[in-house]
């Protein structure tokens, strides 16, 4: 799926703004169809955002189920004889949207773009102004991801009707449209998507840049542009897949990124596409970038913010890239969910190293449930997981900084049903894209596992000296080596420790440290580093987290976790000026 462009033949206009919105509590919107007529007794919403946050009454954050958005919009005279979409870069979880009563979309997913055409409704009407209506509902149960359940409770001390949203993952669910509506023109005959794979020679002094293009428009030229803007190959082949040969190429390096752009232009459509040349490559000990061992140092993140939620906020996005500019950090996985395609356009840029994660979080109660057993994840999840990873490439392929896939974080891979489960994620993701490695995230133990024998890189978030032995920081060292050896015994691949981090209290000061203080966070982080500095199979450290983040409530969550470098408003707790003097000195 191709991003929104503006240029000679096509044409953005950005919904963005204030919409009325309302809370359809006893959840009868969608019978009642409140879609036929403008919304009663709406408030404001702003969009992008998520209204949790936004709205003062307790129920209305918590509410279970639909809310109803809404705006209109006007279709300008120059967009006559024009093809017009809507996208919706995202919206949490489930749409069903209508333009004048008329339902143009459904799509279920709450992290990834879904558009629809509505040149015929636009053209059919005389008005050309247009009521867009959208009911948006939050509930997760199993068949989505990631996976929830509304738990209902009845008989004594239970309101009726008692119920709420259970999930089994560590951040808040937050809801809303959280990134922004676009309507965007093409011609008639269109360009439909780009796909570009590229592949280097030894030396690394030629490229192959194999564009494949689909549409209903007929390609006349393609061109690769650098970044002067001097044509670097270009073709007339007018066939679907094109190689183009790119001599010398400048690569797109981490930390020194350099873009191309291949324009395509059609007999009536144009489009042109960033992308950058470069190659990955994992061996059993490393993971290549151009050839050269790359080290990830750097975070799991959230998009999460106060009173924006995961609302798609640009000016935090370049907040967040300066810190981790000024820490020396150059890569981060979008945990536990897609990022918006934005943030991606400026790791992009950046020159940073993004491992991309699907939005299969929470499959796994730590051996007190079974979740691969057909009681919870079922047929319906595995269909939505797939569907989802295909959609996640089809957003993502093109963008150089994306150099892994996720597929999923924490499942439990010990259960017989988790291994033909995996093995499909897997497979699927695989099939889909053979120029990038693909990982899972791990809290199981190496002799549990049952599904590593397909990744390429083996990623463990582990919490020895918080979660085991609290505040025991002595344990810390010995505890991460045995069990990385253990793993790499095992599979024999590169390691990542994807997740390491103690809650912390911003201004907090214990001397001797002690757990939840900022001395403690740093003792905590360098007794995990000593460990990797000794194993010569890792291939990368990411804290856990960037920023402190909201989750549900719960008696281990004082207003949210707390496990930031950076606190929630992004100021840096002392762990900060550590981990800055660990990365602006240490490997690759
Ligand atoms: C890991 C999860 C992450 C949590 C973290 C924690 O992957 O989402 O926030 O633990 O407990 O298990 O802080």
């Amino acid at each position: 799926m191709l991003y929104p462009i503006e240029n000679r033949v096509r044409e953005v206009k950005n919904l963005s703004g204030i919409w009325n919105f309302k809370i359809d509590k006893n959840n009868s919107g969608i019978s009642e169809r409140w879609y036929e007529a403008p919304l009663k007794d709406a408030v404001l919403m702003a969009v992008p955002s998520s209204y949790n946050d936004l709205v003062t009454d307790a129920s209305e954050r918590e509410h279970v189920g639909y809310v109803w958005y809404e705006t209109s919009f006007i279709i300008p005279a120059g967009w006559e004889g024009r093809r017009i979409v809507i996208r919706f870069g995202s919206a949490a979880h489930h749409a069903v949207c209508w333009i004048n009563g008329q339902e143009i979309l459904r799509h279920k997913g709450g992290f990834l773009p879904f558009e629809a055409e509505i040149t015929e409704i636009v053209e059919a009407s005389e008005e050309k102004e247009f009521r867009l209506t959208v009911a948006l509902s939050n509930v997760l149960d199993w068949t989505c991801l990631p996976s929830g359940e509304v738990v209902t409770k009845e008989g004594k001390g239970y309101p009726e009707g008692y119920h709420y949203q259970d999930t089994f993952f560590d951040f808040y669910n937050y809801s809303g449209i959280h990134r922004p509506v676009k309507l965007y023109t093409t011609p008639k005959r269109y360009i439909e998507d780009i796909v570009i794979t590229t592949s280097l020679n030894q030396e690394m002094t030629r490229a192959e840049v194999v564009c494949r293009i689909t549409g209903t428009d007929k390609i006349k030229k393609i061109q690769i542009l650098d970044e002067n803007g001097l044509a670097a190959a270009e073709s007339t082949d007018t066939a679907e897949t094109v190689t183009l040969t790119v001599e010398n190429p400048k690569l797109w390096n981490p930390g020194k990124a350099y873009l191309y752009r291949l324009r395509v232009e059609g007999e009536e459509d144009s489009y042109t596409e960033t992308f950058g040349i470069r190659s990955v490559k994992v061996t059993d000990k490393e993971f290549l970038i151009n050839g050269k061992p790359f080290y990830f140092k750097g975070f799991g993140k959230h998009e999460d913010s106060e009173i924006h939620g995961r609302g798609m906020d640009l000016a935090l996005n370049v907040k967040d890239f300066n810190l981790l500019k000024w820490m020396g950090a150059n890569s981060f996985r979008t945990s536990h969910y897609p990022y918006s395609e934005e943030l991606l356009m400026m790791a992009d840029r950046e020159g940073f190293v993004i491992i991309d994660e699907a939005p299969a979080v929470g499959m796994c109660f730590w051996q007190e449930k079974k979740v691969f057993d057909g009681t919870r994840v079922n047929e319906k999840t595995l269909e939505h997981h797939l569907d989802t990873l295909k959609d996640m490439y089809s957003r993502d392929k093109n963008h150089p900084c994306v150099v892994m896939w996720s597929v999923a974080n924490e499942a439990d891979t010990s259960e017989d049903g988790a291994v033909p489960y995996f093995k499909k994620v897997i497979d699927t993701m695989r099939s889909l894209d053979n120029t990038r490695p693909v990982t899972m995230v791990h809290t199981m133990w190496p002799s549990a596992d049952k599904v590593s024998q397909w990744l390429d890189v083996i990623c463990l978030n582990r919490y020895f000296g918080w979660y085991s032995d609290h505040g025991h920081t002595e344990v810390i060292k010995e505890q991460v080596t045995g069990e990385m050896k253990e793993w790499y015994e095992k599979y024999h691949r590169p390691m990542i420790m994807t997740e390491y981090g103690a809650d912390t209290i911003p201004g907090l000061h214990k001397m001797p440290a002690v757990a939840f203080s900022e001395e403690f966070q740093c003792e905590f982080l360098k007794e995990y580093h000593k460990a990797f500095d000794e194993l010569d199979f890792m291939v990368g450290e990411q804290v856990w987290a960037f920023a402190d983040f909201q989750t549900k409530q719960g008696l281990n969550r004082i207003d949210g976790n707390k496990k930031g470098v950076f606190t929630r408003n992004r100021q840096p707790k002392m762990a900060a000026w550590l981990l800055r003097e660990r990365w602006t000195r240490e490997k690759g």
